[in-house]
């Protein structure tokens, strides 16, 4: 697939990872190709460090966009952030305006305050520049210090009400977005993440996780680059959004358990792989394959027999061989079709990574199987997988679906939880040989 270039106006802090040195290998790591216009040098960021260096490049910008002109570049995504001078705002938006080509998207971060405080290189002017050139964004992403210094409201410390959030939309209107994305936002204590709104849809919503107590450096920057490296890659908003919040969140948890002097900002990087992944699988989707000969169910019993032993780590070797011959092999799989369950290999791009099995009853469709190999597993398919069920469902002209789920599996159960389902009963049945099954009856109406 072929992509446009995107260009990063940002500061490049040699030390300490935010802008650039974030926003390069982010963007880079979903498969995008990024450019990079540095607006300013320093040694380290600004932030928890002193006597750092600081050069001024808004000299170099001007000539550098006439290269490009010569040159014939246009850019179809603009990404800026920190802006190292007032004349920087205007400058960038004539080179965005000079270097747009026809569908070009403007990500515009309006990093300069946070917790109700400029940033103290910035002086009161800077507000009202930066809502200049938030006026050419098509997507905005600011917390709502920034949000509020714009637009001349009174900051108020959170947590918020969603009728509060609401209004801050609607006064966000005059900027004339696609998209507004605020961070920071917290509706209750312990819980923070991001609301987001699609002004050509109408559609919002927020994404919350737990609270981690500090302050970590860079991550505006990193839940930036996620982003625009989401809704580049042709993925919706609201999984842009959560891909975003849970990148961020990752690389501030790795950085927490490592005990790493946070002013060098947080670790991103072991999170790359997964990001590349995440975004590859969501924006290139799922296909569904029906088992219906002996290959698809030899290939699911394959799969069985690899994601048992190490998805369910928690249950007895015992019962995880007895439960792969009495239920995930080729002969109970193909015995369970004959008895009217559809079974579907999941496939992207190509490859199998994991399968579903199910059987439509006379009221609802009883979800008996819903299996992904280890590395396709917390990537947020759940939603999209349950989508093709519900599909076929309504096909079989049913209205609500249930499956079980071991009581202890408490990572399924809060993903089903967050995908919809709720709890409705719990049963507990001897399977033979001594065992029992502890379990929930999750169900989602439709
Ligand atoms: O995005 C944060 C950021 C970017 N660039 C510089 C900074 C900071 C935050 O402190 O100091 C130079």
């Amino acid at each position: 697939m072929t992509h446009g270039r995107i260009l990063a106006v940002h500061d490049i802090s040699c030390v300490g990872r935010c802008s650039l040195t974030v926003a390069l290998p982010i963007i880079s790591s979903v498969g995008l190709e990024c450019s990079v216009l540095p607006t300013a040098v320093l040694s380290t960021h600004t932030g928890g460090f002193t006597g750092f260096t600081y050069r001024d490049l808004t000299e170099d910008i001007v000539p550098i966009q006439k290269h490009w002109q010569t040159l014939g570049l246009h850019f179809s995504g603009f990404y800026t952030g920190f802006l190292g001078s007032f004349q920087q705002i205007d400058l960038v938006k004539g080179l965005i305006a000079d270097l747009s080509e026809s569908g070009t998207t403007v990500y515009v971060d309006p990093v300069m305050a946070d917790a109700g405080k400029l940033y103290s290189v910035f002086d009161d002017t800077f507000p009202k520049g930066m809502r200049k050139l938030c006026e050419k964004a098509d997507v905005l992403m600011p917390n709502l210090t920034e949000l509020c210094f714009m637009l001349d409201l009174e900051y108020a410390e959170g947590p918020y009400t969603w009728d509060y959030i609401e209004n801050i939309f609607k006064e966000s209107e005059v900027f004339g977005l696609k998209k507004l994305v605020i961070t920071g936002v917290s509706f209750e204590e312990g819980k923070v993440g991001a609301v987001y709104k699609d002004y050509e849809t109408g559609g919002s919503g927020q994404i919350m996780r737990d609270r981690i107590d500090g302050y970590f450096h860079g991550t505006g920057d990193v839940f930036g680059s996620a982003l625009v490296g989401s809704l580049e890659s042709g993925i919706s908003l609201r999984d842009s959004v959560r891909i975003a919040v849970d990148f961020t969140v990752g690389s501030i948890k790795r950085t927490v358990k490592s005990g790493a002097d946070v002013r060098y900002g947080v670790d991103f990087e072991e999170g790359l792989a997964k990001l590349q992944r995440q975004v590859s699988v969501i924006s290139k989707g799922l296909t569904f394959e029906l088992a219906s000969d002996d290959k698809v169910i030899s290939r699911i019993a394959g799969m069985a027999a690899n994601i048992w032993p190490e998805a369910y780590d928690f249950l007895s070797q015992d019962l995880i061989e007895y439960m792969i011959e009495n239920y995930q092999s080729r002969e109970a799989i193909a015995k369970y079709i004959d008895e009217g369950y559809l079974y579907y290999a999941i496939q992207y791009d190509g490859e199998d990574i994991g399968y579903i099995g199910m059987a439509p009853e006379e009221k609802r469709m009883f979800v008996s199987k819903i299996y992904l190999i280890k590395h396709y597993r917390g990537l947020g398919l759940l939603d999209t997988i349950l989508k093709f069920i519900i599909s076929i469902s309504k096909g079989n002209g049913l209205s609500s679906m249930y499956l079980t789920v071991n009581r202890e599996n408490r990572s399924a159960i809060a993903a089903y939880q967050n995908s919809g389902f709720i709890i409705v009963d719990k049963v507990d049945k001897p399977i033979g040989k001594g065992f029992e099954m502890n379990d929930y009856i999750m169900e989602m109406r439709f």
